[in-house]
């Protein structure tokens, strides 16, 4: 091979190593919800595009207030889901909706768009 080919095969392998470290590589802790006065852990997600942040870890036993934010016309985002509570909200656009939860039950659990094209997890910690 000629130092070309071997510049293009380690370029190309580098490529596919960021791909997959992209997809598998261990992932960031998420965001850690605040323990307010209210006593409820409390935390923002953005709705456009997907949920921001998408990993929320909340501690169990105590109750979990997420914000809700759309700020995103498409249809897909106008209704969070979190199967494992029974619980589903519309969110109007442009307008703050609160979901409440009381997790007993350290584990993790998804929420998503009601056709679950957007997703997140609640991370219930001990
Ligand atoms: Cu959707």
């Amino acid at each position: 091979m000629g130092v070309s080919q071997w510049v293009v095969t380690i370029i190309g392998l580098l490529l596919s190593f960021g791909i997959a470290w992209f997809f598998w590589g261990p992932k960031k802790g998420g965001s850690q919800a605040e323990v307010k006065d209210s006593g409820y852990q409390e935390a923002d997600i953005l709705v456009k595009g997907g949920y921001t942040p998408d990993v929320i870890v909340v501690h169990r036993g105590k109750p979990v207030r997420l914000q809700f934010l759309r700020e995103d016309k498409s249809s897909c985002s106008e209704m969070v889901v979190f199967p494992d509570f029974e619980k589903s909200m519309m969110l109007p656009f442009g307008k703050k909706v609160t979901v409440e939860l009381l997790p007993n039950d350290a584990g993790s659990y998804p929420f998503t768009c009601q056709m679950g094209m957007y997703r997140g997890t609640l991370i219930v910690k001990e």
